[in-house]
């Protein structure tokens, strides 16, 4: 059933000041008006209630609870939220009364899915919502709020209209073919489309810095044994993660942490100590540092001086960008003439400088454009609209080649059909299940 009563508890369970209980779904005032002592005689007020168990009546709680009549709802269902004491006894004892009441304990993410099938919010709102929640750096935020706010969903739409005009125009070519005032409408066809083409380009060149913002940009720190990475792998982090000690060969494997850079989400990852080695865990550690620099982002390579050769064989073999540091700057043999930005893991020297100069690298594009411009941030998005402008590229492809007019419209009909796909007007429901199994229950 797709609007049965379903609760869920909508704050982590633990001990808390207050906890969140929300119930949505067809019949869910009577199921809730079972356990609240006293129901709230009208929508969006609050009332205090006792939370009691239906069947044995035991009180449970005294609470805040307040409902809302559907439409007005996060679902668009009627709904009833109840915010109960915290803790991991009061609300669980508050969902099983609900439970015993009559409602289900929803799945992940199912108020939300009911609000994308009632038209609360489209697919794209619906996955913001979710990487707000998910946000560890103010950056996602931003961007999660953005999208909520439909700054991408805005963009799609009027792509939509444009492909849709596009569609028209050309279907009353076909109708009045005897009208046609000739060159003028197949000019605004071809600039229609290409216009079209260009914005869908430049919204999916926009995926790979949306991708890395939403994911962290995979940040790998190499150099040779001992030039410091551990110290500044710490040093970004805030905290002391990996071990250092004076003897090279410290670090055998890789160690991966989460940090926020300049607001930014960066994923950390030490390395072992590039060099040849007899020794097998070493080199297996060696081995685990080069699948890492494979999938780098991004490289932070540490240089210890006297080791040029060194750097310039692993530059070589380096597909990301790479930042070069001189590490130990506070050490009086710190190699004054280097021509590399100086840090410090000790004195903290230069290390500002690098997280600046790193969010830079990694996330250039959006530091650029701003916060203002949607971007796409999930592969779901960018292979939607790489469907999208393949089918308008097809379309302009058969209209060059004088292709019978209807067989070319069914191109701007697919471009159309990968959008609603993608904003969620028609959605398949194995693309819905995969949307929302990532969600907290309770959202
Ligand atoms: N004075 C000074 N010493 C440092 C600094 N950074 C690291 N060291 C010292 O250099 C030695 C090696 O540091 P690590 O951070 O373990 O170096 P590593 O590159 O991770 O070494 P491996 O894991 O063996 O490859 C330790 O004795 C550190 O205390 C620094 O900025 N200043
Ligand atoms: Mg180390």
């Amino acid at each position: 059933m797709l609007s049965d009563p379903i609760v869920a508890l909508a704050t982590p369970p633990g001990r808390a000041a207050l906890a969140a209980i929300r119930l949505s779904g067809a019949g869910v005032n009577a199921v809730a008006s079972r356990c609240l002592q006293p129901f709230p005689d009208g929508p969006r007020t609050v009332v205090q209630a006792r939370v009691v168990h239906p069947v044995t009546s035991e009180t449970i709680d005294r609470s805040l609870a307040v409902r809302y009549a559907g439409p007005r709802s996060y679902t668009g269902e009627d709904m009833v939220e109840v915010f109960t004491h915290g803790g991991l006894v009061v609300a669980a004892g508050a969902v099983a009364a609900f439970v015993a009441a009559g409602a289900r304990p929803a799945a992940p993410g199912e108020f939300t899915r009911r609000a994308v099938l009632n038209g609360k919010l489209d697919l794209l709102q619906a996955e913001a919502t979710a990487d707000l929640i998910d946000a560890g750096a103010p950056a996602q935020r931003r961007q999660a709020l953005q999208q909520l706010d439909r700054g991408l969903s805005e963009r799609l739409a009027a792509l939509r209209t444009d492909l849709l005009d596009l569609e028209a125009l050309i279907a009353y070519d076909i109708d009045f073919p005897e009208e046609d005032d000739g060159p003028v409408e197949t000019e605004r066809v071809t600039r229609g489309a290409r216009g079209v083409r260009e914005r869908l380009a430049h919204l999916v060149r926009t995926a790979p810095d949306g991708e890395r913002l939403r994911e962290g940009a995979l940040l790998v720190i190499a150099g040779r044994p001992n030039a410091g990475k551990s110290s500044l792998f710490n040093a970004l982090l805030g905290r002391e993660r990996a071990i250092v000690t004076e003897v090279p060969g410290t670090t055998r494997d890789a160690i991966e942490a989460a940090a926020v850079l300049e607001g930014f989400p960066f994923r950390l990852v030490d390395t072992a100590g590039l060099r040849e080695s007899e020794d097998r865990i070493e080199r297996l550690g060696i081995e685990v540092s080069r699948k890492y620099l494979g999938a780098a982002d991004l490289i932070l390579y540490c240089a210890a001086g006297g080791d040029e050769a060194a750097r310039e064989e692993f530059l070589a073999q380096c597909q990301a960008p790479v930042v070069t540091v001189h590490t130990k700057a506070d050490l009086p043999a710190a190699f004054p003439s280097s021509p590399f930005p100086r840090v410090s893991a000790v004195t903290g020297e230069g290390l500002d400088d690098l997280k600046k100069k790193l969010a830079e690298v990694a996330f250039g594009g959006l530091l650029a454009q701003g916060d203002l411009e949607p971007v796409l941030t999930r592969a779901r998005h960018r292979t939607a609209l790489e469907r999208a402008l393949s089918e308008v590229e097809a379309f302009e492809a058969a209209r060059a080649a004088c292709v019978d007019t209807v067989a070319a419209v069914t191109h701007l009909r697919a471009a159309v059909g990968a959008l609603d796909e993608l904003i969620g007007v028609v959605t398949p429901d194995d693309v819905l299940d995969r949307v929302f199994s990532t969600f907290c229950v309770g959202k």
